[in-house]
């Protein structure tokens, strides 16, 4: 059966501290993603942009930057992501900043339950995304979408699944981690998160990393992958608000996704971070959309199983 694929645009950097990654969704498609991955054999409808709230560009308040704001786009972002799973179709987020995972893994895993399906989520990040209004160095939400899913942050976030909280930590595996805030560290540690950091990877190399971030997926299992850009090294990806050097090699970042595509149980994803205002010449958008293309199957050769 083919895949249908749906991009739900969600133009908006109201969880960022830098402005711009409202431009993420048309950047990628100047990128072609809909033709590209249309000649690859699937199914693509763009059923467009969401609407929400301007970004007022305000400062935080008790530790929350535009929380009202974040909590609109977000629900936003749920019923469209849910309404395209209960359809049967496969979700592509484009982003936007990263708070926007929340409506988004928050539907994801709504839906998982509704039909009895384990959830497992790659986080592809330079970040772990851990925060909380305690503990947050800046009060941007984009910060805090990990640990909202993990039950810790406004209610409003924190509950907008069918259980709180929305996943479990042992659901979820970041990779390409390389700058976790000092209290951030502790809470992630504390919660039990399964992290693969730059260190594990240098140490031990993307392919058997990703050996263990995919172990024990079965056919019963929906992979929901969260792609923020800044996963990938500056050098290559300088398209992003936060760079943070040292980050995967464009090869380390082409495993990662074929060996993702290998598994066959991609069945939604998050496309973030990407901020064609500091891009150069939407290099970083089509880099991503090459690194999209390689995760729903492209490969140089015709593999041999
Ligand atoms: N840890 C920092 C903070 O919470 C920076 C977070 C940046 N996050 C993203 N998404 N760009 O991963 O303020
Ligand atoms: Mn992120
Ligand atoms: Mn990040
Ligand atoms: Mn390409």
């Amino acid at each position: 059966m083919t895949q249908r694929i749906v991009l739900i645009g969600a133009p908006t950097d109201i969880g960022a501290g830098a402005r711009g990654a409202s431009m993420g969704p048309e950047a990628l498609r100047v990128a072609d993603i809909k033709p590209i991955l249309e000649s690859h054999g699937l199914s693509v409808e763009d059923h467009g942009n969401l609407a929400g709230p301007t970004n007022p560009w305000l400062p935080p308040v008790a530790g929350y930057r535009h929380l009202a704001e974040v909590i609109e786009w977000n629900r936003a972002v749920h019923d469209a992501m849910l309404a395209a799973l209960q359809a049967g179709q496969l979700p592509i987020l484009l982003g936007g900043d990263h708070s926007l995972a929340v409506g988004s893994i928050s539907a994801v895993a709504r839906h998982c339950r509704a039909v009895g399906k384990k959830l497992r989520v790659l986080w592809l990040d330079a970040h772990a995304d851990f925060n909380t209004s305690t503990i947050t160095p800046s009060g941007n939400l984009h910060g805090m979408p990990v640990a909202c899913l993990c039950g810790h942050g406004p209610a409003e976030l924190v509950s907008m699944s069918d259980q709180v909280p929305a996943i479990e930590p042992w659901n979820i595996y970041q990779i390409g981690i390389r700058s976790v805030d000092q209290g951030e560290k502790r809470f992630v540690h504390e919660m039990g998160l399964d992290v693969f950091d730059m260190r594990f990877i240098d140490e031990n190399g993307m392919r058997h990393t990703m050996e263990q971030a995919l172990l024990g997926l079965d056919d019963n299992t929906h992979l929901h992958v969260s792609f923020d850009v800044d996963f990938l090294d500056p050098e290559i990806a300088p398209g992003v608000g936060t760079l943070v050097p040292g980050g995967p090699t464009y090869r380390e970042a082409q495993l990662c996704m074929e060996m993702i595509a290998d598994t066959g149980r991609l069945a939604s994803l998050d496309v973030v971070e990407l901020n064609p205002a500091l891009d150069v010449r939407n290099k970083t958008a089509d880099l991503a959309v090459d690194l999209i293309e390689s995760l729903f199957g492209k490969s140089t050769l015709m593999r041999r199983s």
